[in-house]
């Protein structure tokens, strides 16, 4: 069969990149339907030019320490798929990241983008520089001396990068102020997720967070339920994380646990409010790799080493920290716990095995994170309009569109399941509606 003739070429010729991997076997699997109902996909070698990016850079860069010692990391920026707009996607700066990351990352971005209904094709990239214990002056050097390589590759109409992880509005600063000095035009549309003043948007630090609730407001509804009471358990408490908080809160419910590298937190009377809101910034910006301090300053429990997974008083759960955070075993015991939504929301935080047990799980819906979590690209791609016709949008307008753009997200997914008779199945119908979104321009466009 031609997926599976695709996934095995993919897995021969990545075999050295398991994150690239799991998300093309993630997505190729689950449109099994539509490529029966379309077999010209297959003279056209359609799947076999989707998994291959258009094209990807990788670049070298060096910086100097505040002793003045040289150091060379590798950056990457990988252009997946230009067929319904400009790349578009995060830049991440991680000691982990590789070409593997940077892959899965660009693969999962083509099917989200489309998704929002906006015209913005995937992209991703970032570096292996380790932002832990920098000091600012070194962390400007390396964004400088990163904007050096990857400008003459990047464009309002070309790719479009933004921040992810360990990379913030202060590395966008530099990154923007570099892309200018050795551009000398203003030309803003080159990135999102920039400061208020020089073209950034409005709620575009809650959008992802924000876009997550509003998506599960809808999960909820259909249900006959609402978020009022519910208690949520979050992993991870980065930027996602406390626009989760932040919003749930609002709508009435609480984020009870939160968890990061060194264990969970357990916040019976809820993470909300404006001193711990800002403390979890303080914490995401001083020290990422531990929670445990919430835990000190606000008299509730912290439990080292562990997840909240199994935890009995959750009734949500949202995965907000990162990849491959759940797998078999730590899926069995949310299972066991009777929690009834599974809600991703970073990029793949589940092992494709843990995904197919939490799906057949019949108590639980799972919602996939590139529907959950797109509102933050599609208030980047708001980012883009707003400094292409040079004006600014009030916070109510940004997040009126991207409260829209959530249910819609929502409802066109339903739809596409529904439309191959697999039921309320939100994982394959995110799948299929961003698929099919691509799969129409790249046919259209001819071979390449
Ligand atoms: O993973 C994602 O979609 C994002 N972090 C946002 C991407 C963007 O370009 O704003």
């Amino acid at each position: 069969m031609y997926i599976e003739k695709t996934i095995d070429q993919v897995r021969r010729r990545y075999a050295d990149e398991p994150e690239f991997v799991q998300a093309v076997e993630e997505v190729l699997f689950s449109i099994v339907p539509v490529l029966e109902k379309h077999p010209e996909y297959e003279k056209a070698d359609l799947l076999g030019r989707m998994v291959e990016p258009e094209r990807m850079f990788r670049f070298r860069v060096v910086w100097t320490d505040d002793k003045g010692i040289a150091h060379t990391n590798v950056g990457y920026r990988c252009q997946f798929n230009g067929a319904i707009g400009p790349y578009k996607g995060v830049l991440r700066f991680q000691k982990n990241v590789n070409e593997s990351i940077i892959k899965f990352l660009g693969f999962e971005q083509i099917f989200k983008n489309a998704l929002t209904g906006l015209p913005i094709g995937g992209g991703k990239g970032g570096s292996d520089f380790d932002p832990a214990g920098k000091s600012d002056s070194e962390i400007m050097r390396f964004c400088q001396s990163y904007m050096t390589a990857l400008y003459r590759y990047i464009g309002a109409d070309t790719d479009v990068p933004a921040g992810d992880m360990g990379v913030g509005k202060r590395e966008i600063g530099y990154l923007f102020g570099q892309y200018r000095r050795l551009k000398g035009n203003f030309e803003n549309g080159v990135l999102t997720g920039k400061g208020l003043s020089y073209g950034g948007s409005l709620i575009r630090p809650e959008a992802t967070g924000y876009g997550a609730v509003y998506y599960l407001d809808e999960v909820l509804k259909l249900e006959n339920d609402t978020l009022k009471g519910k208690r949520i358990g979050v992993s991870g408490y980065g930027n996602v994380a406390w626009g989760i908080m932040k919003k749930a809160s609002e709508l009435g419910a609480k984020v009870t646990y939160m968890s990061g590298p060194d264990g969970y937190i357990h916040d019976e009377e809820g993470i909300c409010g404006e001193e711990k809101l800002q403390y979890i910034q303080w914490m995401r910006a001083n020290d990422p790799l531990h929670c445990r301090s919430y835990a000190q300053k606000f008299h509730c429990e912290f439990i080292e080493n562990e997840k909240f997974w199994g935890a009995k008083d959750v009734d949500i759960c949202m995965l907000a920290a990162t990849q491959n955070d759940v797998d078999v075993e730590s899926a069995e015991k949310i299972i066991s716990s009777g929690v009834k939504y599974y809600i991703e929301v970073a990029n793949m935080p589940t092992t494709n095995e843990a995904l197919k047990l939490l799906r057949s799980c019949k108590h639980i819906i799972v919602a996939p994170a590139k529907a959950v979590n797109a509102g933050g690209v599609g208030v980047s791609a708001m980012e883009m309009s707003q400094n292409a016709e040079r004006l600014s949008w009030s916070a109510e307008e940004v997040d009126k569109h991207l409260h829209k753009m959530m249910k819609q997200i929502h409802e066109v997914s339903m739809k596409a399941a529904e439309e191959y008779g697999l039921g309320y199945d939100l994982v394959a119908g995110a799948n299929i509606a961003g698929f099919t979104k691509v799969a129409e321009a790249m046919m259209e466009q001819g071979l390449f």
